[in-house]
């Protein structure tokens, strides 16, 4: 059971098989902590993925169980991606989906990074 009481990571997860090369991605940064991609389905101008290193289900496993190297690396991760897509000056909205009610539909920890116009009232 992972922290956030969804099932066990599963290694076969899409974004798990990114991270060992077996499925492309269009990368746009990577480190020790992180990996950077476009989403395969962009809902606006610049939306990219940011995805840690290790195997966490969700925010609350990731936030939960990483240790405080994973997780000031991660955030950084974010940082520079926004900053390096010029992101910066105008603004963009970082989200994560969690669990069922969340809408999580891959079940490694990510966030979206949405941008590149402006974006409507975040509505549940
Ligand atoms: P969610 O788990 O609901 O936060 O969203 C998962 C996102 O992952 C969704 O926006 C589509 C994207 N996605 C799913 N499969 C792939 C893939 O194989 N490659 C890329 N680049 N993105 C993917």
């Amino acid at each position: 059971m992972s922290v956030s009481g969804l099932p066990p990571y599963d290694p076969q997860n899409i974004f798990a098989r990114i991270l060992r090369g077996e499925i492309p991605c269009k990368r746009v940064h990577e480190d020790e902590f992180a990996l950077a991609f476009h989403d395969i389905n962009p809902l606006t101008p610049t939306h990219v993925l940011v995805i840690p290193k290790g195997e966490y289900v969700s925010a609350a496993d990731f936030h939960g169980s990483a240790d405080d190297a994973a997780i000031a690396g991660f955030w950084r991760a974010v940082g520079k991606v926004a900053r390096d897509l010029g992101l910066e000056g105008s603004g963009y909205r970082i989200l994560s989906n969690m669990g069922p009610d969340g809408g999580q539909e891959v079940p490694h920890f990510h966030v979206h990074l949405f941008g590149g116009r402006r974006l409507g009232r975040m509505m549940p």
